[in-house]
C-alpha cells in the first residue's frame, strides 16, 4: 500500500506509530526504540536493551493519555486528591501498564514475529522498591486505582535513590544488599529540573512589621537544597485517565562551591551536595528505633515542603487566589510520616502568602485527611522538640500555636479535666519534650480514618479516644483494598482467563463485584476441573522456581501453606513454625495419620535492626535445613524461604498458595493487605479475628475461612488480668516439647543457645501471645487438613473465595474516599477519536 507523501500523511503516520495499539504500530515503535534511544539493533541487543525498548514504547502510549489528562484537569480546574506518602512499593510497570493498555496480546504477538519471549522481557525488569511493606503497597494500589476510577490525582513522594535492601540469605540467616535499582536507568520516570523548589533547614526566625505595621515572624534557614521533580505515570485500567506520582530528589542549590574551590579545597567545594543529596539517598526500613533519625524528619520535611510549594504553584497558575486552595486540593495523609505539611502548609499562607491565622487554619484544615495504619506505641512517630528546635526552628513555633489554640478548646469542652489536655497535646511532656505526630495529624485533618472496620473502632476506642470524643464526626473507616490488575490478571493470567471465560465477559477486571457471577458456577464440575488445573499449574511454576533459586525441591501436591509478609513479632511468624515442629514431631513419632503433605513456605524482609525478627528467619531456615535432609519427614512436609520477597516474587506465590497464613494476634494488624490477594487467588485462609481478616470472612462466609484465636477483646483482657505464658508451656505437654525442641540444638548442630531468646520470649513475656493462641492454631490446622483431603470440597471453598471478594478490590477503597473523605467526583477523560 502507498501512502500519499504529504506533511499531513507523514504526521498521522508518525503519530500513529508512537500512540497506535495495532501490533504494526507497536512493533515500529519498539523498533524505533530500540534503535534511537538504546543505539541497538535486535541482533545485538541484550535482555535489558529490549526490556527498556519494550518500556518505552509501553511509555509512549501512556504519555498521550497523560498530557490529555493533564489538559482537561487544567482547563476544568478539576478538584484533584493529593496523596501523601513516603513510601510507594510500585512493582514493576510493563506488565501492568501493558494489562491497563489492554495490548498484552498484541505485544506478546509482536514479541513472537520478532522471535522474542514478552515474558521473559518482564522479567528482566528490575521493581522501584521505594516502599516497607503494608503500607507502601497500599499507596501503589491506590494510584491505579485512582487513575480506574478517573478520580484526578497527584501521588507525592520522594525519589529515594536506594529502595528497601534486597535480602539474600546466607546461612539461614537474612543478610542485606544495597538496592541499585537506578543503576541502570530507570524508563518510566521523566525528570522535571524546572519543577524545582528550595527547602530550608536551621538558621533562626526574626520578627519584622509588614507593609501594614503588623508584625509576622519569618524564617530565615541556615541551609537550603532543592527538591526537584521525577514524574511517572500511572494509567488506569480502561481508561484513558493518566496521573501523575511526582517523587522528589533532593539536590544542592548550587553543585560546586567555588569559594571553597578558590581557595584549594577541592574535597569541600562539593561537600555541600553530596549532603544536600543524601537528603533523597536511602528509605528508612521499618521497626528501627526513632531516636536518632535526623535525617528521616529532614526527608519527611524535605517532601512536604516541595509538594506544598508545587500544590501552591499548580493552584495560582489554574484556579489563581488562594483562598479557593482547600475547594481545588485535598490532601490525603498517608500515615503521620507527611504530617508535616500541615505546618508547612500554614507556614508558606502566613510567612510568604500574607495571610492571617484564621485564614491560613481555615485553608489548611479543610485541605488535609489523615489514615491511620497501626496502633502500635513504637510505631507512633514522636520526635523531640530540641531535634526540631534546631532544624525547623518556624514550624515548632507555629505548632506551638496550633497547640495552644487548640488546648484552649479542648479546655471549653472538658472543662478541669487537665489529664486530657496533658494527654492530647501535640507536645509529650517529660524528661524530653517531644512533638506528637499523631495527635498533630488529627487536629490538623478534617477527616481522620483507620484502613479496617476493627482498626477504625480500636482507633476512636483506644488510640485516639479524647479525640473522638470531641469530634465524633471526624473519625471514619475506609478499609483497605488491593488492585485485581495486578494481583489477579498479571500475576496470574490463567485464573483471570478462567474467570473470564466463566463469567462470559472482562467486565470483572474493572468491577470486581461481578467475580458474585462465579457462584452459579460453583458446583460445575468442568470448572472445579480446571480450577484445579490453573492452581497446580500456578503451584509448578513456584516449585520450578523456588528449586532454582533455594535448591528446595516442593511437590505441587501437597498443601501450600503460606506465610508472607514483613517480619514482625505481632505477626507471629513463630506462631507458624511452632506448627511446623509438631508436625515434624508427630510424624517421627508415627502419627501420621491426620496430616497432609505440606509445604511451608515462608516470604518477608525483618528490619535490619530488629534482632528478634532476624532470628525467626534463621530460625526457619534452620528449621527447614533438618526437615528437608530426612528422609523419614521430608515425603510429608518441606520447609522453603523465599529469599527478597518484594511485589514481583509476591506475584509467584499469590497464585501458587492453598492456604494463606493471616495469623496476628487480634488487635495489632491494622488491616492486612496480603490477607486478600491471596483470597483473591483462591487461597482459604487459616486466621484471627484481625484487621481486614474479620470482613473478609464475613465476605466469603464463615463456612469457607479457618478461624482460630482470642479475639481483640479477649487478648486484652488476659493481659490485663495478668497472663502467664509460663503456665501453657508448663501446662501443655506438646507445646512444651516443641520449644524444648528448638532449645535442643537439634536445629543448630548443638548450639543450644542461638534461640534462647526467642523461646525464653515466648516463655516469658510473650507480648503477642503466641502460646494463648497455640492450641487453638493448631486445632484449626487440623481441620484444615481434613478439609483439604476432600479435594471437591476444598475447591468449592475456593472458588467461593474469590467469587466473593469483589469488596476487597481497592477500586472500591478508592470510590469510598471519593465519596465519603474526599467529596470528589469522577473526570474521565474523552478517548481519542478513531
Ligand atoms: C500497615 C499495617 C497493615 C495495613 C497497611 C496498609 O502495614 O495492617 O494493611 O499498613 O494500611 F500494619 P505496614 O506498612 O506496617 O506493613
Amino acid at each position: 500500500m502507498s501512502t500519499p507523501n504529504t506533511p499531513e500523511s507523514l504526521d498521522s503516520e508518525r503519530e500513529r506509530t508512537r500512540t497506535g495499539m495495532s501490533k504494526a504500530a507497536l512493533k515500529q515503535d519498539f523498533l524505533d526504540n530500540l534503535f534511537y534511544i538504546q543505539g541497538r539493533f535486535l541482533e545485538v541487543a541484550t535482555p535489558h536493551d529490549l526490556y527498556m525498548a519494550a518500556a518505552f514504547t509501553t511509555r509512549d502510549r501512556l504519555l498521550e493519555r497523560w498530557v490529555k489528562s493533564a489538559q482537561l484537569f487544567k482547563s476544568s480546574h478539576a478538584r484533584t486528591v493529593c496523596y501523601l506518602s513516603a513510601e510507594y512499593l510500585l512493582g514493576p510497570h510493563l506488565a501492568s501498564n501493558l494489562v491497563n493498555l489492554g495490548i498484552t496480546e498484541n505485544a506478546r504477538e509482536v514479541s513472537e514475529e520478532l522471535k522474542l519471549d514478552l515474558d521473559s522481557i518482564i522479567e528482566e525488569e528490575e521493581e522501584p522498591g521505594l516502599g516497607n511493606g503494608g503500607l507502601g503497597r497500599l499507596a501503589a494500589c491506590f494510584m491505579e486505582s485512582l487513575s480506574t476510577c478517573e478520580v484526578p490525582a497527584i501521588g507525592y513522594g520522594i525519589r529515594y535513590e536506594f529502595g528497601i535492601f534486597d535480602q539474600a540469605i546466607e546461612d539461614g540467616w537474612q543478610v542485606e544488599k544495597t538496592d541499585n535499582w537506578l543503576r541502570n536507568g530507570n524508563p518510566w520516570e521523566i525528570p522535571r529540573p524546572k519543577i524545582c523548589f528550595p527547602v530550608g533547614y536551621g538558621g533562626h526566625t526574626e520578627s519584622y512589621r509588614d507593609e501594614r505595621g503588623q508584625m509576622r515572624q519569618r524564617w530565615q534557614p541556615e541551609l537550603e537544597i532543592n527538591g526537584v521533580a521525577y514524574d511517572t505515570p500511572i494509567l488506569g485500567y480502561g481508561t484513558e485517565n493518566v496521573n501523575l506520582l511526582r517523587l522528589w530528589k533532593a539536590e544542592a542549590s548550587e553543585s560546586f562551591d567555588f569559594q571553597a574551590f578558590n581557595t584549594g579545597d577541592y574535597y569541600g567545594a562539593v561537600y555541600a551536595k553530596i549532603e544536600a543529596e543524601t537528603i533523597s539517598k536511602v528509605l528508612y526500613p521499618n521497626d528501627e528505633p526513632e531516636i536518632g533519625k535526623e535525617l528521616r524528619l529532614k526527608q519527611q520535611y524535605f517532601f512536604v515542603s516541595c509538594s506544598m510549594q508545587d500544590m501552591i504553584r499548580l493552584h495560582q497558575n489554574t484556579v489563581g487566589p488562594l483562598e479557593s486552595f482547600a475547594d481545588k486540593f485535598v490532601a490525603q495523609l498517608n500515615d503521620t510520616h507527611p504530617a508535616l505539611a500541615v505546618v508547612e502548609l500554614m507556614r508558606l499562607l502566613l510567612d510568604a502568602h500574607g495571610m492571617s491565622w484564621d485564614q491560613a487554619w481555615g485553608i489548611t484544615h479543610r485541605t488535609f485527611c489523615y489514615t491511620n495504619h497501626t496502633l502500635l506505641p513504637e510505631a507512633l512517630e514522636t520526635w523531640s522538640v530540641n531535634l526540631f528546635e534546631r532544624l525547623l526552628p518556624r514550624h515548632l513555633e507555629i505548632i506551638y500555636e496550633i497547640n495552644r489554640r487548640f488546648l484552649d478548646e479542648v479546655r471549653v469542652h472538658f472543662l478541669g479535666d487537665e489529664a486530657r489536655i496533658w494527654r492530647m497535646s501535640l507536645i509529650a511532656e517529660g524528661d524530653e519534650r517531644r512533638v506528637r505526630m499523631a495527635n498533630l495529624a488529627v487536629v490538623g485533618s478534617q477527616a481522620v480514618n483507620g484502613v479496617a472496620e476493627l482498626h477504625s473502632k480500636l482507633v476512636k476506642a483506644t488510640l485516639f479516644k479524647d479525640f473522638a470524643e470531641l469530634w465524633p464526626g471526624r473519625f471514619h473507616n475506609v478499609t483497605n483494598g488491593v488492585t485485581p490488575r495486578r494481583f489477579m490478571v498479571v500475576a496470574n493470567p490463567r485464573l483471570a482467563q478462567l474467570i473470564t471465560k466463566t463469567c462470559g465477559h472482562e467486565d470483572w477486571i474493572r468491577d470486581l463485584e461481578r467475580l458474585r457471577e462465579l457462584e452459579a458456577h460453583v458446583d460445575e464440575a468442568g470448572l472445579q476441573e480446571q480450577w484445579l488445573t490453573v492452581k497446580r499449574a500456578a503451584k509448578q511454576d513456584l516449585a520450578a522456581w523456588m528449586k532454582q533459586a533455594t535448591g528446595v525441591q516442593l511437590d505441587p501436591e501437597s498443601l501450600f501453606d503460606v506465610q508472607a509478609k514483613r517480619f514482625h513479632e505481632y505477626k507471629r511468624q513463630h506462631l507458624k513454625v511452632l506448627h511446623i515442629i509438631r508436625c515434624y514431631q508427630r510424624i517421627k513419632q508415627g502419627l501420621s495419620q491426620d496430616l497432609v503433605p505440606r509445604a511451608f513456605i515462608f516470604g518477608g524482609k525483618a528490619a535490619p535492626g530488629y534482632f528478634m525478627a532476624k532470628l525467626m528467619i534463621k530460625l526457619i531456615n534452620a528449621v527447614g535445613a533438618v526437615i528437608n535432609n530426612d528422609p523419614h519427614v521430608n515425603g510429608w512436609i518441606r520447609v522453603a524461604f523465599m529469599p527478597d520477597f518484594n511485589v514481583k516474587n509476591g506475584q509467584r506465590l499469590y497464585p501458587a498458595a492453598d492456604l494463606s497464613e493471616q495469623i496476628s494476634l487480634a488487635g495489632k494488624e491494622a488491616s492486612g493487605t496480603g490477607n486478600m490477594k491471596f483470597s483473591m487467588n483462591g487461597a482459604l485462609t487459616i486466621g484471627t479475628l484481625d484487621g481486614a481478616n474479620v470482613e473478609i470472612r464475613e465476605a466469603v462466609g464463615e463456612d469457607n475461612f479457618f478461624l482460630f484465636g482470642m479475639t481483640a477483646e479477649e487478648a486484652l483482657q488476659r493481659q490485663m488480668t495478668g497472663y502467664r505464658p509460663w503456665e501453657h508451656y508448663q501446662s501443655d505437654a506438646k507445646l512444651k516439647s516443641d520449644i524444648d525442641l528448638i532449645n535442643s540444638g537439634l536445629f543448630s548442630h548443638g548450639d543450644t543457645q542461638i534461640f534462647r531468646p526467642l523461646t525464653d520470649n515466648l516463655v516469658n513475656h510473650d507480648p503477642f501471645m503466641v502460646l494463648a493462641d497455640y492450641r487453638a492454631y493448631l486445632d484449626c490446622q487440623k481441620t484444615v487438613s481434613e478439609t483439604y483431603k476432600d479435594t471437591q470440597r476444598w475447591t468449592r471453598m475456593s472458588i467461593l473465595n474469590v467469587a466473593r471478594i469483589g469488596h476487597f478490590s481497592s477500586d472500591r477503597a478508592i470510590r469510598d474516599y471519593a465519596e465519603h473523605i474526599w467529596k470528589i467526583t469522577p473526570k474521565p477523560i474523552e478517548p481519542a477519536a478513531g
